[in-house]
Protein backbone atom coordinates (compact mmCIF):
# COMPACT_ATOMS: atom_id res chain seq x y z
CA UNK A 1 0.00 0.00 0.00
CA UNK A 2 1.50 3.42 -1.11
CA UNK A 3 0.90 5.59 1.90
CA UNK A 4 1.90 9.08 1.81
CA UNK A 5 1.75 11.85 4.51
CA UNK A 6 1.13 15.13 1.99
CA UNK A 7 1.39 15.22 -1.53
CA UNK A 8 4.11 17.57 -2.03
CA UNK A 9 6.90 19.09 1.06
CA UNK A 10 7.47 22.34 0.26
CA UNK A 11 11.08 23.87 1.80
CA UNK A 12 11.73 27.14 2.55
CA UNK A 13 9.07 30.48 3.87
CA UNK A 14 10.55 33.06 1.61
CA UNK A 15 8.56 34.23 -1.70
CA UNK A 16 8.98 31.11 -3.37
CA UNK A 17 8.54 28.94 -1.20
CA UNK A 18 5.03 30.43 0.09
CA UNK A 19 3.66 31.26 -3.69
CA UNK A 20 4.19 27.38 -4.37
CA UNK A 21 2.11 26.73 -1.21
CA UNK A 22 -0.22 28.92 -2.02
CA UNK A 23 -0.06 27.60 -5.43
CA UNK A 24 0.27 23.86 -5.10
CA UNK A 25 -3.00 24.43 -2.92
CA UNK A 26 -5.23 26.30 -5.34
CA UNK A 27 -4.77 23.28 -7.30
CA UNK A 28 -5.69 20.97 -4.76
CA UNK A 29 -2.37 19.66 -3.85
CA UNK A 30 -1.90 18.57 0.23
CA UNK A 31 1.61 20.72 0.52
CA UNK A 32 2.87 20.95 4.23
CA UNK A 33 5.82 23.69 4.00
CA UNK A 34 9.22 23.54 6.63
CA UNK A 35 10.75 26.46 7.74
CA UNK A 36 13.76 26.43 9.72
CA UNK A 37 13.30 30.07 11.25
CA UNK A 38 10.65 31.09 13.43
CA UNK A 39 8.69 33.31 11.58
CA UNK A 40 8.35 33.93 7.86
CA UNK A 41 9.97 35.87 5.55
CA UNK A 42 13.00 33.45 4.18
CA UNK A 43 16.07 35.75 3.90
CA UNK A 44 14.11 38.88 5.75
CA UNK A 45 13.50 36.55 8.60
CA UNK A 46 17.68 35.71 9.13
CA UNK A 47 19.08 38.84 7.68
CA UNK A 48 17.64 41.83 10.28
CA UNK A 49 21.05 43.38 11.15
CA UNK A 50 21.39 47.37 11.07
CA UNK A 51 20.83 48.75 7.15
CA UNK A 52 19.16 45.51 5.98
CA UNK A 53 16.77 46.12 2.76
CA UNK A 54 16.31 44.63 -0.28
CA UNK A 55 17.71 46.72 -3.25
CA UNK A 56 15.37 45.75 -6.03
CA UNK A 57 12.96 48.11 -5.89
CA UNK A 58 8.85 47.89 -5.55
CA UNK A 59 6.50 46.67 -7.03
CA UNK A 60 8.78 45.07 -8.85
CA UNK A 61 9.82 43.06 -5.09
CA UNK A 62 6.45 41.75 -4.26
CA UNK A 63 3.81 39.24 -5.20
CA UNK A 64 2.09 40.41 -8.52
CA UNK A 65 -1.28 39.10 -6.84
CA UNK A 66 -3.60 41.31 -7.36
CA UNK A 67 -5.65 40.58 -4.14
CA UNK A 68 -2.24 41.52 -2.56
CA UNK A 69 -0.72 44.59 -4.29
CA UNK A 70 -4.05 46.18 -4.29
CA UNK A 71 -4.41 46.42 -0.56
CA UNK A 72 -0.88 46.95 0.05
CA UNK A 73 0.99 50.07 0.59
CA UNK A 74 5.21 50.72 1.04
CA UNK A 75 6.38 53.54 2.83
CA UNK A 76 9.85 53.49 0.75
CA UNK A 77 10.69 52.03 -2.61
CA UNK A 78 13.35 50.25 -1.06
CA UNK A 79 11.69 48.59 2.16
CA UNK A 80 13.92 47.52 5.16
CA UNK A 81 13.63 44.04 6.79
CA UNK A 82 10.85 44.82 9.43
CA UNK A 83 8.80 46.18 7.01
CA UNK A 84 8.91 43.55 4.74
CA UNK A 85 7.95 40.98 7.61
CA UNK A 86 5.27 43.16 8.31
CA UNK A 87 4.28 42.52 4.35
CA UNK A 88 5.20 38.81 4.82
CA UNK A 89 2.31 38.77 7.60
CA UNK A 90 0.22 40.38 5.35
CA UNK A 91 0.32 38.28 2.76
CA UNK A 92 -0.41 35.62 5.14
CA UNK A 93 -3.32 37.33 6.54
CA UNK A 94 -4.77 37.19 2.87
CA UNK A 95 -3.82 33.84 1.85
CA UNK A 96 -4.14 32.11 5.30
CA UNK A 97 -0.24 30.97 4.45
CA UNK A 98 0.42 29.39 8.11
CA UNK A 99 -1.49 26.62 9.34
CA UNK A 100 0.57 24.82 6.83
CA UNK A 101 4.07 25.88 7.78
CA UNK A 102 5.94 24.48 10.49
CA UNK A 103 8.53 26.64 11.81
CA UNK A 104 11.81 26.40 13.36
CA UNK A 105 12.37 23.01 11.65
CA UNK A 106 15.23 22.48 9.13
CA UNK A 107 14.92 19.42 6.89
CA UNK A 108 18.21 17.11 7.85
CA UNK A 109 18.01 14.59 5.19
CA UNK A 110 15.73 13.26 2.28
CA UNK A 111 15.92 9.95 0.65
CA UNK A 112 13.68 8.47 -2.46
CA UNK A 113 11.67 5.44 -1.33
CA UNK A 114 11.73 3.57 -5.10
CA UNK A 115 8.95 1.27 -3.33
CA UNK A 116 6.48 3.79 -2.54
CA UNK A 117 7.91 6.06 -5.10
CA UNK A 118 7.75 9.25 -2.40
CA UNK A 119 10.28 11.14 -1.01
CA UNK A 120 11.22 10.36 3.05
CA UNK A 121 11.97 13.48 4.61
CA UNK A 122 13.79 14.00 8.09
CA UNK A 123 14.00 16.89 9.86
CA UNK A 124 16.56 18.02 12.69
CA UNK A 125 14.60 16.93 15.20
CA UNK A 126 14.47 13.40 14.17
CA UNK A 127 10.66 13.76 12.35
CA UNK A 128 10.37 11.86 9.38
CA UNK A 129 7.99 12.90 7.28
CA UNK A 130 6.70 11.59 3.42
CA UNK A 131 5.03 13.29 0.23
CA UNK A 132 4.82 12.35 -3.50
CA UNK A 133 6.89 15.66 -4.49
CA UNK A 134 9.65 17.30 -2.97
CA UNK A 135 9.85 20.78 -3.62
CA UNK A 136 12.84 23.18 -2.04
CA UNK A 137 13.14 26.86 -2.40
CA UNK A 138 15.82 27.64 -0.43
CA UNK A 139 17.19 30.78 -2.47
CA UNK A 140 20.25 31.95 -3.00
CA UNK A 141 21.53 32.67 0.53
CA UNK A 142 20.74 29.86 2.61
CA UNK A 143 24.20 28.81 3.63
CA UNK A 144 26.15 31.65 5.32
CA UNK A 145 30.05 31.29 4.55
CA UNK A 146 32.09 31.98 7.40
CA UNK A 147 35.86 32.09 6.37
CA UNK A 148 38.26 30.44 8.39
CA UNK A 149 40.25 32.91 10.37
CA UNK A 150 42.53 31.63 12.89
CA UNK A 151 41.12 32.18 16.42
CA UNK A 152 37.51 33.14 15.39
CA UNK A 153 36.13 31.86 17.95
CA UNK A 154 38.17 33.66 20.52
CA UNK A 155 36.85 37.19 20.18
CA UNK A 156 35.54 38.40 23.79
CA UNK A 157 32.36 40.41 21.87
CA UNK A 158 29.39 39.59 19.80
CA UNK A 159 30.76 38.34 16.49
CA UNK A 160 27.93 37.60 13.94
CA UNK A 161 27.44 36.68 10.21
CA UNK A 162 24.88 39.00 9.01
CA UNK A 163 22.50 36.59 7.84
CA UNK A 164 22.76 35.31 11.75
CA UNK A 165 22.12 38.60 13.64
CA UNK A 166 20.36 38.39 16.61
CA UNK A 167 16.84 38.38 16.49
CA UNK A 168 16.70 41.08 19.27
CA UNK A 169 19.09 43.36 17.91
CA UNK A 170 22.34 44.39 18.49
CA UNK A 171 23.08 48.34 19.69
CA UNK A 172 26.25 50.10 17.26
CA UNK A 173 26.38 53.46 19.92
CA UNK A 174 29.30 54.08 21.39
CA UNK A 175 31.01 50.99 20.22
CA UNK A 176 34.26 49.97 18.21
CA UNK A 177 33.06 48.37 15.15
CA UNK A 178 35.03 45.77 12.77
CA UNK A 179 33.35 45.06 9.52
CA UNK A 180 34.35 42.42 7.61
CA UNK A 181 33.16 42.50 4.11
CA UNK A 182 32.39 45.01 1.56
CA UNK A 183 29.26 43.15 -0.65
CA UNK A 184 25.57 44.22 -0.20
CA UNK A 185 25.53 43.42 3.27
CA UNK A 186 28.86 44.99 4.54
CA UNK A 187 27.85 48.27 2.37
CA UNK A 188 24.57 48.37 3.81
CA UNK A 189 25.35 47.38 7.92
CA UNK A 190 28.54 49.83 7.55
CA UNK A 191 26.39 53.08 6.21
CA UNK A 192 24.47 52.69 9.76
CA UNK A 193 27.09 51.92 11.92
CA UNK A 194 28.66 55.03 10.63
CA UNK A 195 25.91 56.69 11.78
CA UNK A 196 26.38 55.32 16.00
CA UNK A 197 29.42 53.44 16.10
CA UNK A 198 32.41 55.45 18.34
CA UNK A 199 35.05 54.23 15.63
CA UNK A 200 34.03 51.51 12.46
CA UNK A 201 36.95 49.98 10.66
CA UNK A 202 35.89 48.68 7.42
CA UNK A 203 38.08 45.51 6.11
CA UNK A 204 38.11 45.77 2.21
CA UNK A 205 39.18 43.14 -0.18
CA UNK A 206 37.55 44.04 -3.41
CA UNK A 207 36.20 47.16 -3.79
CA UNK A 208 32.03 47.28 -4.24
CA UNK A 209 31.37 49.49 -7.01
CA UNK A 210 27.74 50.33 -5.52
CA UNK A 211 25.34 52.25 -7.32
CA UNK A 212 23.58 55.40 -6.10
CA UNK A 213 20.00 53.83 -4.87
CA UNK A 214 17.94 56.95 -4.82
CA UNK A 215 15.88 56.25 -2.17
CA UNK A 216 12.29 57.37 -2.10
CA UNK A 217 9.36 58.25 0.71
CA UNK A 218 6.13 56.43 -0.46
CA UNK A 219 2.89 57.14 1.26
CA UNK A 220 -0.86 55.99 0.37
CA UNK A 221 -1.57 58.58 -2.38
CA UNK A 222 1.95 57.79 -4.17
CA UNK A 223 1.00 54.45 -4.01
CA UNK A 224 -2.41 54.73 -5.29
CA UNK A 225 -1.10 56.63 -8.19
CA UNK A 226 1.46 53.99 -9.24
CA UNK A 227 -1.05 51.14 -8.91
CA UNK A 228 -2.76 52.32 -11.90
CA UNK A 229 0.32 51.27 -13.80
CA UNK A 230 0.94 47.85 -11.81
CA UNK A 231 -0.39 45.33 -14.02
CA UNK A 232 1.52 46.86 -17.08
CA UNK A 233 4.65 46.64 -15.07
CA UNK A 234 4.38 43.45 -13.86
CA UNK A 235 4.23 42.28 -17.33
CA UNK A 236 7.07 43.52 -18.16
CA UNK A 237 8.88 40.94 -16.02
CA UNK A 238 8.29 38.03 -18.07
CA UNK A 239 10.02 39.78 -21.28
CA UNK A 240 13.18 41.29 -19.32
CA UNK A 241 16.88 40.39 -18.51
CA UNK A 242 16.69 40.11 -14.32
CA UNK A 243 12.73 39.98 -14.04
CA UNK A 244 12.26 44.07 -13.96
CA UNK A 245 10.04 46.83 -15.40
CA UNK A 246 13.56 47.78 -17.42
CA UNK A 247 15.81 45.12 -18.85
CA UNK A 248 18.85 45.15 -21.02
CA UNK A 249 19.30 47.63 -24.32
CA UNK A 250 19.57 46.24 -27.64
CA UNK A 251 23.20 47.70 -28.85
CA UNK A 252 25.06 46.37 -32.27
CA UNK A 253 28.47 47.65 -33.86
CA UNK A 254 28.07 51.86 -34.02
CA UNK A 255 25.28 52.13 -31.81
CA UNK A 256 24.77 53.69 -29.49
CA UNK A 257 27.22 56.73 -30.85
CA UNK A 258 29.70 57.40 -27.90
CA UNK A 259 27.48 60.67 -27.09
CA UNK A 260 24.19 58.66 -26.93
CA UNK A 261 26.24 56.40 -24.69
CA UNK A 262 26.94 59.25 -22.20
CA UNK A 263 23.21 60.36 -22.48
CA UNK A 264 21.94 56.89 -21.76
CA UNK A 265 24.51 56.20 -18.80
CA UNK A 266 23.29 59.52 -16.80
CA UNK A 267 19.72 58.63 -17.83
CA UNK A 268 20.16 55.45 -15.89
CA UNK A 269 22.47 56.68 -13.31
CA UNK A 270 19.49 58.98 -12.21
CA UNK A 271 17.18 56.38 -12.05
CA UNK A 272 19.11 54.80 -9.34
CA UNK A 273 17.80 51.14 -8.78
CA UNK A 274 19.78 48.69 -11.07
CA UNK A 275 18.78 50.97 -14.16
CA UNK A 276 22.64 51.16 -14.59
CA UNK A 277 23.39 47.90 -14.39
CA UNK A 278 20.74 45.85 -16.34
CA UNK A 279 19.12 48.27 -17.66
CA UNK A 280 22.20 49.26 -20.11
CA UNK A 281 22.89 48.77 -22.97
CA UNK A 282 23.72 44.59 -23.61
CA UNK A 283 27.18 45.22 -24.56
CA UNK A 284 28.50 46.61 -21.16
CA UNK A 285 27.80 43.13 -20.20
CA UNK A 286 29.98 41.51 -23.18
CA UNK A 287 32.12 43.55 -24.84
CA UNK A 288 35.36 44.27 -22.57
CA UNK A 289 36.23 47.89 -24.01
CA UNK A 290 33.02 49.02 -24.01
CA UNK A 291 32.22 47.61 -20.58
CA UNK A 292 35.31 50.32 -19.60
CA UNK A 293 33.12 53.02 -20.94
CA UNK A 294 31.09 52.29 -17.28
CA UNK A 295 33.66 51.77 -15.52
CA UNK A 296 35.12 55.34 -15.84
CA UNK A 297 31.51 56.96 -15.75
CA UNK A 298 30.95 55.38 -12.74
CA UNK A 299 34.61 56.23 -11.11
CA UNK A 300 34.05 59.58 -12.50
CA UNK A 301 31.01 60.07 -10.07
CA UNK A 302 32.14 58.22 -7.23
CA UNK A 303 35.53 59.51 -6.84
CA UNK A 304 34.50 63.32 -6.28
CA UNK A 305 32.30 62.39 -3.07
CA UNK A 306 35.62 60.25 -1.14
CA UNK A 307 37.97 63.42 0.53
CA UNK A 308 40.66 61.09 0.98
CA UNK A 309 42.62 60.45 -2.41
CA UNK A 310 44.45 57.20 -0.87
CA UNK A 311 40.77 55.99 0.23
CA UNK A 312 39.90 57.29 -3.16
CA UNK A 313 42.43 55.08 -5.00
CA UNK A 314 41.12 51.85 -2.80
CA UNK A 315 37.33 52.23 -2.93
CA UNK A 316 37.42 53.56 -6.92
CA UNK A 317 40.54 52.54 -8.46
CA UNK A 318 42.13 53.60 -11.56
CA UNK A 319 41.61 49.58 -13.08
CA UNK A 320 38.55 48.05 -12.63
CA UNK A 321 39.07 45.48 -9.75
CA UNK A 322 37.01 43.47 -12.43
CA UNK A 323 34.43 44.13 -15.12
CA UNK A 324 31.80 46.60 -14.19
CA UNK A 325 28.83 45.18 -13.32
CA UNK A 326 30.26 40.95 -13.02
CA UNK A 327 30.39 41.17 -9.65
CA UNK A 328 26.46 42.33 -7.94
CA UNK A 329 27.01 46.29 -8.04
CA UNK A 330 24.65 46.66 -4.34
CA UNK A 331 22.84 50.01 -4.25
CA UNK A 332 24.07 52.53 -1.42
CA UNK A 333 23.02 55.51 0.46
CA UNK A 334 26.06 57.76 1.51
CA UNK A 335 28.39 54.56 1.61
CA UNK A 336 31.32 56.72 -0.26
CA UNK A 337 30.65 59.99 2.10
CA UNK A 338 30.86 57.52 5.58
CA UNK A 339 34.94 57.45 4.30
CA UNK A 340 35.30 61.51 4.87
CA UNK A 341 33.92 61.03 8.72
CA UNK A 342 37.03 61.13 11.32
CA UNK A 343 35.12 57.33 13.06
CA UNK A 344 35.58 55.85 9.74
CA UNK A 345 38.82 53.47 8.89
CA UNK A 346 39.28 51.51 5.58
CA UNK A 347 41.56 48.66 5.53
CA UNK A 348 43.24 47.89 2.78
CA UNK A 349 43.35 43.72 3.05
CA UNK A 350 45.74 43.09 0.00
CA UNK A 351 48.53 44.91 1.56
CA UNK A 352 47.24 44.44 5.50
CA UNK A 353 45.79 40.90 5.96
CA UNK A 354 44.24 39.32 8.79
CA UNK A 355 46.46 37.43 10.68
CA UNK A 356 44.27 36.23 13.61
CA UNK A 357 41.20 37.40 15.59
CA UNK A 358 41.33 36.95 19.03
CA UNK A 359 40.00 37.95 22.02
CA UNK A 360 39.99 41.82 22.47
CA UNK A 361 39.62 42.34 18.31
CA UNK A 362 41.91 41.48 15.08
CA UNK A 363 45.52 41.74 14.46
CA UNK A 364 46.56 41.85 11.00
CA UNK A 365 49.98 42.49 9.10
CA UNK A 366 50.08 45.95 10.65
CA UNK A 367 48.88 45.31 14.05
CA UNK A 368 46.98 44.89 16.93
CA UNK A 369 43.00 46.71 16.30
CA UNK A 370 40.61 46.30 18.97
CA UNK A 371 37.11 46.32 19.45
CA UNK A 372 33.78 45.58 21.17
CA UNK A 373 31.63 44.15 17.76
CA UNK A 374 33.02 42.35 14.63
CA UNK A 375 30.61 41.75 11.67
CA UNK A 376 31.13 39.16 9.14
CA UNK A 377 29.31 40.12 5.93
CA UNK A 378 30.93 37.73 4.15
CA UNK A 379 28.40 36.55 2.11
CA UNK A 380 26.90 32.90 1.53
CA UNK A 381 27.70 29.82 -0.19
CA UNK A 382 25.46 30.80 -2.75
CA UNK A 383 22.57 29.38 -4.96
CA UNK A 384 24.17 25.67 -4.55
CA UNK A 385 24.87 25.73 -0.92
CA UNK A 386 21.58 25.72 0.51
CA UNK A 387 20.44 22.31 -1.54
CA UNK A 388 23.87 20.59 -0.75
CA UNK A 389 23.69 21.49 2.88
CA UNK A 390 20.75 18.91 3.13
CA UNK A 391 21.49 15.38 2.93
CA UNK A 392 19.12 14.71 0.14
CA UNK A 393 20.46 11.37 -1.48
CA UNK A 394 19.70 9.85 -5.08
CA UNK A 395 18.23 6.30 -5.63
CA UNK A 396 21.81 4.68 -5.53
CA UNK A 397 22.53 6.07 -2.28
CA UNK A 398 24.94 9.32 -3.14
CA UNK A 399 24.33 12.39 -2.20
CA UNK A 400 23.65 15.62 -4.38
CA UNK A 401 26.42 17.09 -2.31
CA UNK A 402 28.98 14.44 -3.78
CA UNK A 403 26.93 14.58 -7.46
CA UNK A 404 28.04 18.28 -7.21
CA UNK A 405 31.75 17.93 -5.95
CA UNK A 406 32.70 18.68 -9.50
CA UNK A 407 30.39 20.83 -10.72
CA UNK A 408 26.41 21.31 -10.64
CA UNK A 409 24.47 19.36 -12.59
CA UNK A 410 20.92 20.09 -13.67
CA UNK A 411 18.26 20.18 -16.12
CA UNK A 412 17.02 24.10 -16.40
CA UNK A 413 17.99 24.49 -13.07
CA UNK A 414 15.21 22.74 -11.58
CA UNK A 415 16.31 19.04 -11.40
CA UNK A 416 18.81 16.66 -11.28
CA UNK A 417 18.94 12.87 -12.54
CA UNK A 418 19.00 10.23 -10.27
CA UNK A 419 16.65 12.25 -7.75
CA UNK A 420 12.90 11.53 -9.10
CA UNK A 421 10.11 13.90 -7.81
CA UNK A 422 12.47 16.38 -6.90
CA UNK A 423 12.10 19.77 -8.09
CA UNK A 424 13.37 22.84 -6.54
CA UNK A 425 13.02 26.35 -7.49
CA UNK A 426 15.73 29.61 -7.86
CA UNK A 427 18.26 27.15 -7.58
CA UNK A 428 21.65 26.71 -9.51
CA UNK A 429 21.34 27.36 -13.50
CA UNK A 430 18.26 28.76 -13.00
CA UNK A 431 17.75 32.81 -13.58
CA UNK A 432 18.03 32.78 -9.55
CA UNK A 433 20.66 35.25 -8.68
CA UNK A 434 20.20 37.39 -11.57
CA UNK A 435 16.40 37.85 -11.42
CA UNK A 436 14.20 39.37 -8.32
CA UNK A 437 13.48 36.61 -5.77
CA UNK A 438 9.48 38.00 -6.65
CA UNK A 439 9.56 37.45 -9.77
CA UNK A 440 11.30 34.67 -10.52
CA UNK A 441 8.89 33.04 -7.45
CA UNK A 442 6.04 33.57 -9.55
CA UNK A 443 7.27 32.81 -13.56
CA UNK A 444 9.46 30.25 -12.18
CA UNK A 445 7.13 28.99 -9.73
CA UNK A 446 3.96 28.89 -12.31
CA UNK A 447 6.08 26.90 -14.49
CA UNK A 448 6.86 24.38 -11.76
CA UNK A 449 2.92 24.26 -10.66
CA UNK A 450 1.90 23.76 -14.02
CA UNK A 451 4.58 20.90 -14.53
CA UNK A 452 3.85 19.27 -11.20
CA UNK A 453 -0.10 19.18 -11.83
CA UNK A 454 0.10 18.04 -15.11
CA UNK A 455 1.95 15.00 -13.88
CA UNK A 456 -0.84 14.47 -11.02
CA UNK A 457 -3.16 14.92 -13.76
CA UNK A 458 -1.56 12.34 -15.81
CA UNK A 459 -1.00 9.79 -13.09
CA UNK A 460 2.51 9.96 -13.57
CA UNK A 461 3.94 8.74 -10.10
CA UNK A 462 7.56 9.44 -10.67
CA UNK A 463 9.39 11.76 -13.54
CA UNK A 464 13.06 11.96 -13.15
CA UNK A 465 15.45 14.43 -16.19
CA UNK A 466 18.10 12.52 -17.59
CA UNK A 467 22.11 12.53 -17.32
CA UNK A 468 21.71 13.55 -20.81
CA UNK A 469 19.19 16.61 -20.37
CA UNK A 470 21.96 17.99 -17.87
CA UNK A 471 24.54 17.67 -20.13
CA UNK A 472 22.26 19.61 -23.12
CA UNK A 473 21.54 22.57 -20.04
CA UNK A 474 24.98 22.58 -18.89
CA UNK A 475 26.46 23.32 -22.44
CA UNK A 476 23.68 26.03 -22.46
CA UNK A 477 25.24 27.58 -19.62
CA UNK A 478 28.49 27.14 -20.55
CA UNK A 479 27.94 28.81 -24.22
CA UNK A 480 25.73 31.72 -22.15
CA UNK A 481 28.31 32.43 -19.96
CA UNK A 482 31.23 32.15 -22.63
CA UNK A 483 29.56 35.25 -24.45
CA UNK A 484 29.37 37.47 -21.23
CA UNK A 485 32.05 38.96 -19.05
CA UNK A 486 30.58 37.64 -15.81
CA UNK A 487 33.29 34.34 -16.00
CA UNK A 488 35.92 37.18 -15.47
CA UNK A 489 35.25 38.41 -12.20
CA UNK A 490 35.48 35.79 -9.07
CA UNK A 491 31.60 36.28 -8.08
CA UNK A 492 29.68 34.08 -6.07
CA UNK A 493 27.93 34.13 -9.64
CA UNK A 494 30.84 31.85 -10.22
CA UNK A 495 31.17 30.30 -6.95
CA UNK A 496 34.13 31.99 -6.55
CA UNK A 497 33.64 33.21 -3.51
CA UNK A 498 34.12 29.73 -1.45
CA UNK A 499 37.11 28.04 -1.34
CA UNK A 500 37.17 25.01 -3.21
CA UNK A 501 33.70 24.82 -4.65
CA UNK A 502 34.07 24.40 -8.45
CA UNK A 503 34.43 27.56 -10.80
CA UNK A 504 31.48 27.54 -12.47
CA UNK A 505 28.63 30.02 -13.52
CA UNK A 506 25.94 29.34 -11.45
CA UNK A 507 23.46 31.68 -12.27
CA UNK A 508 21.39 31.28 -15.91
CA UNK A 509 22.46 34.25 -17.57
CA UNK A 510 20.58 34.25 -20.48
CA UNK A 511 17.74 36.20 -18.58
CA UNK A 512 14.42 35.44 -17.28
CA UNK A 513 12.70 35.77 -20.70
CA UNK A 514 14.91 33.26 -22.36
CA UNK A 515 14.62 30.90 -19.85
CA UNK A 516 11.04 30.80 -19.69
CA UNK A 517 11.16 30.12 -23.34
CA UNK A 518 13.65 27.57 -23.04
CA UNK A 519 11.19 25.85 -20.17
CA UNK A 520 8.03 26.31 -22.16
CA UNK A 521 9.71 24.80 -25.18
CA UNK A 522 10.50 21.48 -22.85
CA UNK A 523 6.68 21.54 -21.78
CA UNK A 524 5.46 21.66 -25.52
CA UNK A 525 7.50 19.08 -26.04
CA UNK A 526 5.88 17.02 -23.38
CA UNK A 527 8.19 17.64 -21.14
CA UNK A 528 11.07 16.34 -23.35
CA UNK A 529 14.29 15.59 -20.93
CA UNK A 530 12.26 14.11 -18.59
CA UNK A 531 11.56 10.12 -18.41
CA UNK A 532 7.61 10.17 -17.09
CA UNK A 533 6.50 6.99 -15.33
CA UNK A 534 9.85 5.29 -16.43
CA UNK A 535 8.14 4.37 -19.52
CA UNK A 536 9.16 6.66 -22.65
CA UNK A 537 12.40 5.69 -24.22
CA UNK A 538 15.28 8.16 -23.16
CA UNK A 539 16.61 8.21 -26.42
CA UNK A 540 14.59 10.78 -28.08
CA UNK A 541 13.92 12.51 -24.51
CA UNK A 542 17.47 13.93 -23.55
CA UNK A 543 16.32 17.68 -23.94
CA UNK A 544 19.16 18.26 -26.49
CA UNK A 545 16.08 20.00 -28.65
CA UNK A 546 17.09 23.11 -26.27
CA UNK A 547 20.64 23.50 -27.07
CA UNK A 548 19.55 23.66 -30.93
CA UNK A 549 17.15 26.41 -30.36
CA UNK A 550 19.49 28.39 -28.18
CA UNK A 551 21.86 28.75 -30.69
CA UNK A 552 19.05 29.64 -33.52
CA UNK A 553 18.62 32.90 -30.90
CA UNK A 554 22.29 34.21 -30.45
CA UNK A 555 21.11 37.69 -29.94
CA UNK A 556 18.07 37.16 -27.53
CA UNK A 557 20.41 34.90 -25.22
CA UNK A 558 23.49 37.72 -25.32
P1 LIG B 1 28.94 39.05 -0.94
O1 LIG B 1 28.41 39.92 -1.97
O2 LIG B 1 29.40 37.69 -1.32
O3 LIG B 1 30.09 39.83 -0.21
C1 LIG B 1 30.95 39.21 0.70
C2 LIG B 1 32.08 40.13 1.04
O4 LIG B 1 32.92 39.49 1.99
C3 LIG B 1 32.94 40.48 -0.17
O5 LIG B 1 33.35 41.80 -0.06
C4 LIG B 1 34.11 39.51 0.01
O6 LIG B 1 35.30 39.95 -0.61
C5 LIG B 1 34.26 39.51 1.50
N1 LIG B 1 34.96 38.34 1.99
C6 LIG B 1 34.63 37.04 1.81
N2 LIG B 1 35.55 36.25 2.39
C7 LIG B 1 36.46 37.06 2.93
C8 LIG B 1 37.65 36.83 3.66
N3 LIG B 1 38.06 35.60 3.93
N4 LIG B 1 38.35 37.90 4.07
C9 LIG B 1 37.93 39.14 3.78
N5 LIG B 1 36.83 39.43 3.09
C10 LIG B 1 36.10 38.39 2.67
O7 LIG B 1 27.87 38.82 0.22
P2 LIG B 1 26.75 39.82 0.76
O8 LIG B 1 26.16 39.20 1.96
O9 LIG B 1 27.27 41.18 0.89
O10 LIG B 1 25.71 39.85 -0.39
C11 LIG B 1 25.22 38.64 -0.94
C12 LIG B 1 23.99 38.93 -1.73
O11 LIG B 1 22.90 39.06 -0.83
C13 LIG B 1 24.01 40.20 -2.48
O12 LIG B 1 24.63 40.13 -3.70
C14 LIG B 1 22.56 40.54 -2.57
O13 LIG B 1 21.98 39.82 -3.62
C15 LIG B 1 22.02 40.08 -1.29
P3 LIG B 1 35.61 39.56 -2.16
O14 LIG B 1 34.70 40.42 -2.98
O15 LIG B 1 35.27 38.10 -2.29
O16 LIG B 1 37.04 39.83 -2.35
Amino acid sequence: MNRTDHDVIVVGAGFAGLYQLYRLRQQGFRVKLYEAGAELGGIWYWNCYPGARVDTHVPMYEYGLEEIWSEWNWSERFPGWAELRRYFNFVDQKLDLRRDVQFSTRIAAARFDEAQEHWRIETDSGETVTAKFFVPCLGFGTKPFIPEIKGLGSFDGPCHHTAQWPQDGLSFKDKRIAVIGTGASGVQIAQEAAKEASHLTIFQRTPCLALPMRQQALDPEIMAEWRKGYRERYAKRRNSFGGFDFSLLPSSPGHPTPAERQTKYQELWDEGAFHFWIGTYMDVLTDEAVNRTAYDFWRARTLPRIKDPRVAALLAPQEPPYPFGTKRPSLEQGFFEIFNQDNVELVDLNTDPIEAITPRGIRTHDGDLEFDIIVLATGFDAVSGGLTSIDIRDTAGGSLKQRWAEGTRTYLGIATSGFPNLIYVYGPQSPSGFCNGPTCAELQGDWVVRFLTDMRDRGVTRFETTAAAENAWGRIMRELAGRSLFPRANSWYMGANIPGKPREMLNYPGGIAFYLEQCDAVRDRDYEGFILNAAAAASNRDGSFVVEAMMAAPAAAQ
